[in-house]
């Protein structure tokens, strides 16, 4: 392997990223934006673990009725080893999330939108994928096998560079042996079932990898353990063949108003809302946007107006 698997300079982060393919950038967010985040809204969404761990037949049901899909948590593929298990999917919670907003922002938070830029070498980045993902021992095996995600692409990927995406995990807990560092290989054919280096790091790091990279998901095997991150994935403006996630069922809903509201234009246009400037805008346009989103700062878009 070339490099080391993690490291807390960006510089050699992004190099790595666009050279090897994958990184886990040590601490990329400072670890007092994560646990306040996490104390303040992680909890609304996904049981604490120790209270699902004290009593997981009673907080069963709401992990598995509040994931993205219900279904996952019916039955369960048989099979020991390697392999992928309905179950191993539970525990997606789609953004926004309730609470203060801080898991929100959380989303957007510059240290990895300013990292994705530059591994991307754009400024005119889409985030495809946002959600949170919680894994506690002893809901299912997690174990994998190794593979390359082509679930974020409706064609094949093309692989030459500034084609990329930036598929990316912000750790919210600290994520070492026992609690399921997920297995990263690098690029290539498809490695041996033993191949591969743990993705540990503290929360706030950030597990960065391109769609040619082979990874795969490990067991929790630590009593009472537990792991939770939350998916940020990035893509160039109008490669509309990548998607995952879209806020678009939920944007007029409280959660995302208020979201919105405490954005930039440049944190907005992440989802797609036209800059400043752009043809899209008039006046009445503005104002609306200044109702439908009560408190967001939309100077911006009104200087930018043609007189
Ligand atoms: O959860 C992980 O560590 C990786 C999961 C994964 O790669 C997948 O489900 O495609």
């Amino acid at each position: 392997m070339e490099g080391p698997v993690s490291t807390a300079d960006v510089d050699e982060a992004i190099e790595l990223w666009r050279n090897r393919g994958w990184v886990i950038v040590d601490g990329l967010v400072p670890t007092a934006d994560i646990d306040d985040a996490v104390e303040s809204d992680l909890w609304d969404v996904l049981p604490r673990p120790d209270d699902f761990h004290a009593d997981p037949e009673r907080y069963m049901p709401e992990f598995v009725g509040d994931s993205v899909d219900v279904q996952l948590g019916r039955e369960e593929t048989p099979g020991e080893g390697q392999s992928f298990r309905l179950r191993q999917f539970l525990g997606h919670r789609h953004m926004p999330y309730p609470g203060t907003g801080k898991l929100n922002r959380l989303t957007v938070h510059r240290n990895v939108v300013d990292f994705a830029k530059r591994c991307m070498r754009s400024d005119d980045l889409r985030i495809y994928q946002t959600r949170i993902w919680g894994k506690y021992t002893g809901v299912t095996n997690y174990s994998q096998p190794f593979h390359q995600d082509r679930n974020h692409n409706i064609v094949p990927d093309r692989l030459e560079q500034d084609w990329w995406n930036l598929e990316g995990f912000l750790y919210l807990s600290d994520v070492d042996d026992g609690v399921a560092p997920t297995q990263i290989h690098g690029t290539g054919v498809q490695p041996d079932p033993e191949a591969g280096h743990p993705a540990s790091g503290i929360r706030g790091s950030y597990l960065a990898y391109r769609p040619d990279v082979w990874h795969r998901g490990v067991d929790l095997t630590r009593p009472g353990g537990s792991r939770f991150l939350m998916n940020v994935a990035f893509k160039h403006a109008g490669h509309d063949w990548i998607g995952y996630d879209n806020p678009q069922p939920k944007s007029n809903q409280p959660m995302w108003c208020k979201f919105a509201a405490s954005c930039t234009p440049a944190e907005l246009a992440l989802f797609g809302a036209p800059l400043p400037g752009h043809p899209y805008w008039t006046r009445d346009l503005v104002d609306a946007m200044a109702i439908r989103y009560r408190g967001l700062d939309v100077r911006p878009w009104i200087e930018a107006l043609d007189d």
